[in-house]
């Protein structure tokens, strides 16, 4: 009697992380590369509800890293503008999970160094992002099941 051998088909599936980077300061509202009375404008039409900030923008209003975009923000943003205060608000972290070049919705992302730690989810579009960042050189890991771990390293400045 012969003993059947059994195959098991492994199917790997990498996920790829080709468009992380840190970018885009918090509190520089319009991405024009300083932080200003204008940024805490757009953030207070926001919150009054003349103008709707969106994607990065509205990650980088969020200057007081509370998940909310408010006239908290702003007063944060003129507090530095004039001195009172840093301008360090942290810094984005955004990228992209893809299958080869399909987007992963639902991966988990963390971003974590000896004194930092964060999680995500990605998005429909495979997009994640982690916001108010301290500068310094961190891990990204992303799983998700069914998928190969990936890790790849990223230096904020
Ligand atoms: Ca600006
Ligand atoms: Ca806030």
């Amino acid at each position: 009697m012969k003993r059947l051998l059994c195959l098991v088909s492994i199917i790997v599936l990498l996920l790829v992380l080709p468009a992380s980077r840190a970018a885009a300061s918090v509190g520089d509202v319009d991405g024009d590369g300083t932080i200003d009375g204008y940024d805490a404008v757009l953030i207070l039409r926001h919150d009054v509800g003349l103008i709707t900030l969106e994607g990065p923008a509205l990650t980088n209003a969020d200057t007081s890293n509370d998940g909310e975009v408010d006239g908290y923000d702003a007063v944060l943003i003129l507090r530095c503008d004039v001195g009172l205060i840093s301008c360090e608000f942290g810094e984005l972290v955004e990228g992209t999970v893809t299958d080869g070049s399909t987007p992963v919705p639902g991966a988990v992302v963390r971003l974590y160094n000896n004194n930092y730690s964060a999680t995500t989810t990605t998005d429909e579009n495979g997009y994640y992002s982690f916001s108010n960042v301290p500068p310094g050189t961190y891990f990204i890991v992303v799983s998700r099941e069914g998928f190969v771990d990936q890790t790849k390293t990223v230096t904020v400045n």
